[in-house]
């Protein structure tokens, strides 16, 4: 029996996420096919796409810049996939010569069927893909390639912190980041309240707990903010309008809106925002969410309005 709902949705009309195919894992000692190295790696983002913003965000705090290399695909995709070619934030693909991703995925194992996603990470040495499983690349980013980390890199994964850290993640993962996703893909009406409802109650939870510390753990920058913060970087800009997610604004939380800000004026943030790809991302790839492809001017956000969050411990 075929569903009435697309093809990404259950039965019932709910989003499903296809589960990982590639799930290679970086080692320093060697203890993996794929041992840290410099100039080996090539990452494949898209700046519209939140788990791969992660990467990004994470690459450049820890100055792993020159070690591996980056790819920015269009951020307009259509049924072939994502592109790599010349245009504004984004360019053809030097290294590898890839003009579609899919060649990186169809390379790597010839009867794939499952979507070419970003992030994901190719091997120039073996030329396979290593990894397409965006929870593991930052934190092999952050704990196998400490050896090229810049000078004064910080520790976002620090050990004593770790069951905090990942605590939370799960949280904000389910309820927030693949939430807005539940909402925004969801084809019917009962899928998409509760996603609506449990992302708000999350975001009430973090605005209370955002009220008296900087950060989301320890005092100190973590993996969970970056998480977190690529979610909200979106949230007035696509997800209120183009998903659905419309209780309440970013700019509604007052703290939640300081952190966001906070975040965003700092070295290793602003940089790798592009509201451009994101905007048009969404609004012209979702087809079966925005048929016409119309882009919204809005909204007007002051993201360098001054935060006060200094004064929190
Ligand atoms: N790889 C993950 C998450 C990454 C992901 O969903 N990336 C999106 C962009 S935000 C993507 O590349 N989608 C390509 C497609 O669906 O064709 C997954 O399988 O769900």
């Amino acid at each position: 029996m075929t569903s009435q709902f697309p093809a990404e949705t259950s039965a019932t009309g709910a989003f499903v996420r296809q589960k990982y195919q590639f799930q290679g894992r970086f080692s320093r000692d060697g203890s993996t096919p794929f041992p840290a190295e410099a100039g080996r790696y090539r990452l494949y983002v898209s700046l519209a796409c939140p788990w791969a913003h992660r990467a990004v965000i994470v690459r450049g705090l820890l100055g792993l810049e020159d070690t591996i290399s980056m790819a920015v695909v269009d951020p307009v995709r259509d049924e072939r996939g994502w592109a790599l070619r010349d245009g504004p934030g984004h360019s053809s693909d030097g290294v590898c010569g890839f003009e579609f991703l899919s060649e990186a995925y169809l390379r790597t194992d010839p009867g794939y069927q499952g979507r070419y996603t970003v992030p994901c990470i190719w091997d120039t040495v073996t030329k396979q893909l290593v990894t397409n499983n965006y929870p593991d690349i930052t934190l092999d980013f952050e704990t196998q390639f400490v050896d090229f980390q810049g000078p004064g890199a910080p520790d976002l994964y620090p050990e004593a912190l770790r069951p905090e850290i990942d605590a939370l993640n799960a949280v904000i993962y389910t309820d927030v980041n693949d939430g807005v996703y539940k909402a925004g893909f969801a084809a019917s009406q009962a899928p998409y309240e509760e996603a609506v409802t449990r992302l708000f109650a999350r975001l009430d939870a973090l605005e209370e707990h955002l009220s008296d510390r900087r950060y989301l753990v320890g005092g100190q920058l973590t993996e969970a903010d970056i998480r977190l913060f690529t979610t909200l970087v979106r949230f007035d800009a696509v997800y209120v309008g183009h998903f659905k997610c419309n209780l309440r604004r970013l700019v509604d939380y007052p703290n939640l809106w300081g952190y966001a800000r906070d975040l965003f004026q700092r070295p290793g943030f602003r940089e790798t925002v592009n509201f451009d790809h994101i905007k048009r991302h969404y609004y012209m790839t979702h087809e079966r969410l925005n048929p016409s492809g119309v882009v919204p001017l809005g909204p007007i956000s002051d993201w360098d309005a001054p935060h006060d969050r200094a004064r929190l411990p």
